[in-house]
């Protein structure tokens, strides 16, 4: 277990580890377990070093509990509390800061997306690219989900091509979905879109996105396999409009300012 830092160093250059998985958690007690077990069987079976690192981001479900218990019997699984819930972009941040891999991973502590499209994107990564970002908008992604949210699926697609055309608009292409929860990067894409970013909730990805755009690194989307299984989500459409308004008036200032190139 180990405890927020009050400063934010650099990201070391050498690996000591293929690859990290970093899990930002907020609020994941009902499921966390069940999903460490499946992630470890299948890092276990991929053959190089990993590691997991959950970030608990002040939850208050007993999440942190539950990842601890395991940690104590897996040095691999590392558990990073943060004491107040301060958003997913703090959390991944954190998280990332703290990895040993040649290879970071992010993805969603529920595991929703497929093991197989993590594969698929730290593959990307190994075989040369800087980043990789899975695409739920690309032709062969596919979505499994409980009739009763087709809804809420439809308006979360509205809302996420309107999102996209406002990104584009301001701050040019990057990848079709921003804010898609799986994303690769190498360790060096990490270590240098990492001091850019500052964003701590879920604007973060659109950060990391231009930094690694502005290096001039290359980016590489791929398809997802996503499996809903309730409704259960912190996206708030309305509510979190005009802090995401405000984020990304941030995001647009911090560009213009050259922040991220
Ligand atoms: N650190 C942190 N993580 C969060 C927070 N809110 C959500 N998360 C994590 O971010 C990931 C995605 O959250 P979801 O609520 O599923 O958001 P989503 O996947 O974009 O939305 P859905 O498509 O409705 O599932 C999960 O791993 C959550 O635990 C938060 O405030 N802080
Ligand atoms: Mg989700």
């Amino acid at each position: 277990v180990e405890a927020e830092p009050a400063t934010r160093r650099p990201l070391d250059a050498t690996p000591s580890i293929g690859l990290s998985v970093i899990l930002p958690a907020y609020n994941e007690a009902a499921l966390i377990r069940s999903r460490l077990r499946r992630l470890r069987r299948h890092l276990e079976r991929r053959g190089d070093d990993w590691e997991i690192i959950v970030v608990d981001d002040g939850s208050n479900d007993g999440t942190g509990g539950h990842v601890a218990t395991i940690a104590r019997d897996e040095p691999r699984v590392r558990l990073v509390v943060m004491p107040r819930n301060r958003g997913k972009g703090a959390a991944l941040a954190r998280g990332m800061q703290e990895a040993r891999g040649a290879v970071l991973v992010a993805t969603d502590a529920d595991l929703s997306y497929s093991l197989a499209d993590l594969d698929a994107a730290v593959s990307a990564v190994e075989s040369g690219a800087d980043a990789a970002a899975g695409n739920r908008r690309d032709s062969a992604s596919r979505i499994n989900l409980p009739l009763s949210l087709i809804p809420y699926m439809f308006r979360r697609w509205v809302a996420g091509a309107a999102f996209g055309a406002v990104v584009r608009f301001l701050f040019g292409p990057t990848v079709a979905d921003t804010q898609c929860g799986l994303k690769a990067f190498s360790r060096r894409a990490a270590a240098t879109a990492l001091p850019r970013v500052r964003t701590r909730r879920f604007l973060v990805d659109i950060e990391l996105l231009l930094a690694v755009r502005g290096q001039r690194l290359r980016i590489v989307e791929v398809p997802v396999h996503l499996r809903y299984l309730s409704g259960r989500s912190s996206v708030r459409m309305i509510g979190g409009l005009p802090r995401t308004l405000w984020d990304l008036a941030r995001i647009k200032a911090a560009d213009l300012r050259g922040g991220y190139g």
